[in-house]
C-alpha cells in the first residue's frame, strides 16, 4: 500500500476493484465503514456481486479480465470532461513530457505499441523515450497541447474508449459505467480525494500489471497520489507477504528492492554502474542514487568480515541469474517436469493446491529424487505420491517432512500491507520435535557449511563466508537456538568502525563500531555500515547507547487526527506513513486540502510538519525539490516505460476467452505473453467446449489451499465444500439445481463442486450475444476431509500462463464447461 490501513478513513471515495475487502480483508473494511459513517461513498466493481458489494452505495459488474477497458474508459470520461486535478498533473506528472517523435501506440498500429518483434513476443522500447536536450533534460509543454506531450498521447490512445465500446467488452450496463465514472471521477477536486483497494482480482491475470498501471494514470490525473486517504493500495495477502517481497523472497530482488544481479554484471562497480538510474532533470532527487551504499552495506551484512574492498565485498560470491533467466513459479514448475531438479524444498507452501493446473504440477513433483516439506502439518504436496491419479510404487520422489512451529509458537515481525512493521511475541512453546523457521534454517546451514568445510566442492567460498553470528555457540561451532533480535538488528545495520565526520574540524564521531546506524540515510559504500535491509534501516535503534527496537512500540498518540500514530509499531521507510506525501501539498508546501493536512511547510521553522517528509529539502516552489523521489525524474509516470507490454495500458483479453476478437484492435491476446509449449499447456479459447468464463476467489471461512481451516470442524461446517456459483439463467439452461454435485472441465482437468444457484452472477451482455461467467473457490484439497466430500483443489482446471511481467499465474480468468455429476 502507498498509504495504510487506518487512512481508508479519511478517503471521500473507496473503489474497491479487483479484490473483495468485506471477505478477505476485514480490518480493512472496519476503516472503510469509518469512512462511510463521515458520509464516504463505496464502490464495488467485481464480477459477482459479494459481502463488499453488499455494503457498497454503488455496484458494477464487469465480465473478469476487461478491467483495462474499464479503467481506459474512466481516464477518456476523466479526460473528455476536464475532471482532471490540472495543476498537479501539470508539476507533479510526466505529463507535459514531449515523446520520441517516432513512437507510436495503438490507436496507430492496431492495438500495438512501435518496436514490436513478433517472433520474440518483445518490444524494443527504443521509441518509448523523450524528446531531451543536450543536458538531458525533458522537453515539455507546460499548456499540455503538443501533439506528442505524454498528456496528448493518452488522450489519443483512451479516445477509442468509448462508453459504448467500453460496454461491449467488460458487459457493464452503460447506466452503471456512466455513475461510476462520475462519481470517482468527482475526486479530482483538491478537497475531495479517492482511493483504491485491490489484490488478486487485478494481479492474477496476463494483464495484472497493467491492470494496476491503468489505476496509477487516473489516480496521477485526479491527483490522488501521496494524498490523506487516497492512493493506490494492495491489500497483501498472506500475512507476512509484504514483509516477505521487503526481504527479497522474489527471484530477482534482493531485500530492499535492490536487483538480483546476472551474470552480465560481472563485478560491484559494473552492478553500480548498470542498475543505478541518473537523473537528469534538474530538481530530481532520484534517491536510487543511494544505490551503492544500499548494496555495499547489504553485502557487508551478508559476509561479515569477509566482505572487504579488495574482494569487492564478496560481490562475486553473490548467487547470480543467467541473462534473461526467469525463476518465477510457473518456470520453476515447468523446468521440474522436464526433470530439471533434483530436489525442491517446498517451505511454508502447498503448491500441489495452490498453483495453477495442478496436475502439472503434482506430475512435476514426481520427477524429484528427493523433496522436503517444511509445514505445521502434512499436505497435499508432502503426500502426493499417494494422491489421486499416482501409482505410490511408480514415483521415485523421497519425501521429507521437517515440521515446523506456528506463527504463536515463535516470536518476530510481521509486516502488515500498510508496511508497518510490528512486532509479536511467542505465546507458547512449539509442539513436539517442531522448530521455528529459522532454527530449520540454521540447522541445515551449518551442516551444509561443515560439509562444504570438510570436502571442499566445487565454490565453497559463498556459503563458507556467510554471516551467521545470531546467538550464542554450542561447542561445534553451531548457534545453538537463533536470536530474532540479533536478526532484526542485522538487518538494521551496524557500524562496521567508528565514523568520523571529516567535513569538520577536528572530525566529529557519527557512531562507533557495533553502534546501530539509525537510518539508511547514514548507510555508507565504503564498507563502514552493514544493513541487511536498507529500507528497515531505523526499524532497531541505539537510544542512550541502549538498544530500541521500533517494530516493538505501541504509543497511541495522533497529532494530525489522520490516524498516522507515528509512535505504534514502525513503518519503512523510516516511520513514513504515507509514501510520496510531498504530493499533498502545492508548490509552496501548503496541503492542497487544509482539512486534511498530512504535510505542511513551516515557513518561519524552514522546516516540515506532520508525516515523515518524502525527502528532506523545501516545497518545489522555494528552490527545492520535485516530489517523486524514487523517480529518476522527479515526477511521477503517467507514461511508464517501464513494463513489458507497453508505456500505457492497453486492452486484450485473456489467455482463455469468449471471444473470437477484441473490440479495440485486432490483437487479442496480450502480445508480450510467455506461452508454454508442452502438452498439459495448451490453452482453449472460444472452444465450444468450454464455453463459460470461470474465475476462482476466497471465503472468510478458509486460508488459501485449507490446510489450515479445513482441520477445523468450525470452520470445515461453515464451508464444508468446494462450490461453484452459476446464475439462475445458466443453472436452467444446464438443468442444474441449486445443491446439485457438479463437474467443472477445463482444457486442464476437471474438479467436482456443489452448484450454488445464486443471483450474484448475471449473465454478460457482449456485444449482442450473452456470455456466462461462474466462480470457484479453491480452498480445498484431496486430502482432507478424508471422505473427499470437500472435492479437491479448483488449481486442476486453472492455466500455466502468467503476466508479462510477473508471471503470476492468470486464475481469475479462464474457460471451463459445467455439468449434472
Ligand atoms: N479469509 C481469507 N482471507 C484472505 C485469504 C484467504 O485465503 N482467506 N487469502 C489472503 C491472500 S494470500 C490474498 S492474496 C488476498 C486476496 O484477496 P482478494 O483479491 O480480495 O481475493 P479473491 O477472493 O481471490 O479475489 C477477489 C475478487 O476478485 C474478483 N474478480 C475475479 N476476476 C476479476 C476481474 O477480472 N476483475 C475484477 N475487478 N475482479 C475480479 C472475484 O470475484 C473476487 O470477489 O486475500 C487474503 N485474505
Ligand atoms: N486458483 C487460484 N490459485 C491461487 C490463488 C487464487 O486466487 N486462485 N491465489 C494465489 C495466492 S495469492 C497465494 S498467496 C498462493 C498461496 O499458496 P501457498 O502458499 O502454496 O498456499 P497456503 O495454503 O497458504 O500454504 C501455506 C502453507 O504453510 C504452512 N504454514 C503455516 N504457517 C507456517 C510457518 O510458520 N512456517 C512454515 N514453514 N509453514 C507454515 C501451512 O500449513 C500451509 O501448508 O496461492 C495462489 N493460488
Ligand atoms: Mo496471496
Amino acid at each position: 500500500m502507498t498509504n495504510h490501513w487506518i487512512d481508508l478513513k479519511n478517503a471521500d471515495v473507496i473503489l474497491a476493484m479487483g479484490g473483495n475487502p468485506a471477505s478477505n480483508h476485514p480490518v480493512s473494511m472496519k476503516w472503510i465503514m469509518r469512512a462511510k459513517a463521515k458520509g464516504a461513498k463505496l464502490i464495488s466493481v467485481d464480477p459477482r456481486f459479494t459481502q463488499t458489494s453488499a455494503k457498497a452505495d454503488l455496484y458494477a459488474p464487469l465480465r473478469s479480465g476487461t478491467d483495462i477497458a474499464f479503467l481506459g474508459g474512466m481516464i477518456n470520461y476523466i479526460l473528455e470532461n476536464n475532471l482532471y486535478f490540472r495543476e498537479y498533473v501539470v508539476n507533479y506528472t510526466n505529463a507535459a513530457f514531449l515523446v520520441n517523435q517516432d513512437f507510436r501506440g495503438p490507436a496507430d498500429l492496431d492495438g500495438l505499441y512501435s518496436g514490436y518483434n513478433e517472433a520474440q513476443r518483445k518490444y524494443d522500447k527504443t521509441t518509448w523515450s523523450f524528446q531531451r536536450d543536450e543536458n538531458g533534460v525533458a522537453l515539455k509543454d507546460p499548456t499540455l497541447e503538443d501533439p506528442n506531450c505524454v498528456f496528448q498521447l493518452l488522450k489519443k490512445q483512451y479516445a477509442r474508449y468509448t462508453p459504448e465500446t467500453v460496454s461491449n467488452i467488460t458487459g457493464t450496463p452503460l447506466d452503471k459505467l456512466q455513475a461510476v465514472y462520475e462519481l470517482y471521477g468527482s475526486t479530482g477536486k483538491p478537497d475531495r480525494v479517492g482511493t483504491e483497494c485491490y489484490a488478486m482480482g487485478w494481479t492474477q491475470h496476463t494483464v495484472g500489471t497493467q491492470n494496476i498501471r491503468a489505476m496509477a494514470i487516473i489516480q496521477l490525473l485526479l491527483g490522488n497520489m501521496g494524498m490523506p486517504g487516497g492512493g493506490v493500495n494492495a491489500l497483501r495477502g498472506e500475512s507476512n507477504v509484504q514483509g516477505s517481497t521487503d526481504h527479497g523472497i522474489l527471484f530477482h530482488i534482493l531485500p530492499g528492492y535492490n536487483p538480483v544481479p546476472n551474470a552480465s554484471l560481472v563485478d560491484l562497480a559494473t552492478y553500480i554502474e548498470k542498475t543505478t538510474p541518473k537523473a537528469t532533470e534538474p530538481g530530481s532527487v532520484n534517491w536510487w542514487s543511494n544505490r551503492n551504499k544500499y548494496i555495499t552495506s547489504y553485502l557487508k551484512a551478508i559476509y561479515g568480515d569477509a566482505a572487504t574492498a579488495m574482494n569487492d565485498f564478496g560481490y562475486g560470491w553473490m548467487p547470480k541469474l543467467d541473462v534473461g533467466q526467469n525463476c518465477s513459479w510457473l518456470n520453476l514448475f515447468d523446468n521440474m517436469l522436464a526433470g530439471k531438479f533434483e530436489g525442491f524444498f517446498a517451505w511454508g507452501q502447498n503448491p500441489a493446491c495452490s498453483g495453477a493446473n495442478s496436475n502439472k504440477t503434482r506430475t512435476a513433483l514426481s520427477k524429484l529424487k528427493w523433496m522436503v516439506n517444511v509445514n505445521l502439518y502434512d499436505n497435499e504436496t508432502g503426500s502426493f505420491w499417494r494422491g489421486p491419479g499416482m501409482n505410490p510404487a511408480d514415483v521415485q520422489t523421497e519425501v521429507f517432512m521437517l515440521p515446523c512451529a506456528s506463527s504463536v509458537e515463535k516470536e518476530g515481525s510481521i509486516s502488515n500491507s500498510g508496511r508497518w512493521a510490528q512486532w509479536r511475541y511467542k505465546a507458547v512453546e512449539p509442539v513436539g520435535q517442531s522448530l521455528p523457521d529459522a532454527d530449520i534454517i540454521n540447522e541445515l546451514y551449518f551442516r551444509v557449511k561443515q560439509l562444504y568445510q570438510k570436502e571442499g566442492g566445487a565454490y565453497p567460498d559463498p556459503v563458507v563466508n556467510l554471516f551467521w553470528d545470531y546467538g550464542e555457540r554450542d561447542s561445534a561451532g553451531k548457534v545453538k537456538h537463533v536470536d530474532i533480535h540479533a536478526v532484526a538488528k542485522h538487518i538494521n545495520g551496524y557500524y562496521t568502525q567508528d565514523v568520523y565526520d571529516t567535513s569538520v574540524e577536528p572530525p566529529k564521531l557519527i557512531g562507533k563500531k557495533g553502534d546501530l546506524v539509525k537510518s539508511f540515510g547514514l548507510l555508507r559504500a565504503d564498507g563502514s555500515t552493514s544493513s541487511g535491509n536498507w529500507l528497515y534501516c531505523n526499524s532497531y535503534i541505539q537510544v542512550d547507547g541502549k538498544p530500541v527496537n521500533m517494530m516493538a512500540r505501541r504509543g497511541k498518540t495522533d497529532a494530525t487526527g489522520l490516524g498516522l500514530y507515528p509512535e505504534w509499531s514502525w513503518s519503512w521507510p523510516v516511520n513514513r506513513r504515507v509514501i510520496y506525501n510531498r504530493a499533498s501539498v502545492d508548490l509552496q508546501g501548503q496541503p492542497w486540502d487544509p482539512k486534511r493536512p498530512l504535510l505542511a511547510w513551516d515557513a518561519t521553522g524552514k522546516k516540515w510538519v506532520g508525516d515523515v517528509v518524502d525527502g528532506g529539502p523545501p516545497p518545489m516552489g522555494q528552490s527545492g525539490k520535485l516530489p517523486f523521489i524514487m523517480k529518476p525524474d522527479g515526477v511521477a509516470s503517467i507514461f511508464g516505460p517501464g513494463l513489458a507490454e507497453g508505456p500505457f495500458p492497453e486492452h486484450y483479453e485473456a489467455l482463455e476467452c469468449p471471444l473470437e476478437e477484441n473490440s479495440m484492435s485486432s490483437q487479442r491476446i496480450n502480445p508480450t505473453i510467455k506461452i508454454f509449449g508442452g502438452d498439459s499447456d495448451a490453452f482453449y479459447s472460444c472452444d465450444l467446449r468450454y464455453p463459460f468464463v470461470a474465475s476462482t476467489y476466497r471465503v472468510t471461512e478458509h486460508w488459501q489451499t485449507g490446510v489450515m481451516t479445513r482441520h477445523c470442524s468450525w470452520l470445515l461446517e461453515m464451508q464444508p465444500q468446494n462450490f461453484c456459483e452459476i446464475s439462475i439463467e445458466l443453472a436452467k439452461e444446464l438443468g442444474i439445481n441449486n445443491g446439485d454435485t457438479v463437474v467443472v472441465t477445463s482444457g486442464r482437468g476437471e474438479v467436482q463442486a456443489i452448484a450454488m444457484v445464486s443471483e450474484r452472477f448475471q449473465p454478460f451482455k457482449i456485444a449482442n450475444s450473452t456470455v456466462h461467467q461462474v466462480g470457484l473457490t479453491w480452498h480445498f484439497g484431496w486430502q482432507f476431509p478424508e471422505d473427499g466430500s470437500g472435492f479437491d483443489s479448483a488449481n486442476l482446471l486453472t492455466p500455466n500462463v502468467g503476466d508479462a511481467n510477473t508471471m503470476i499465474p492468470e486464475s481469475k480468468a479462464f474457460m471451463v464447461n459445467v455439468r449434472k455429476a
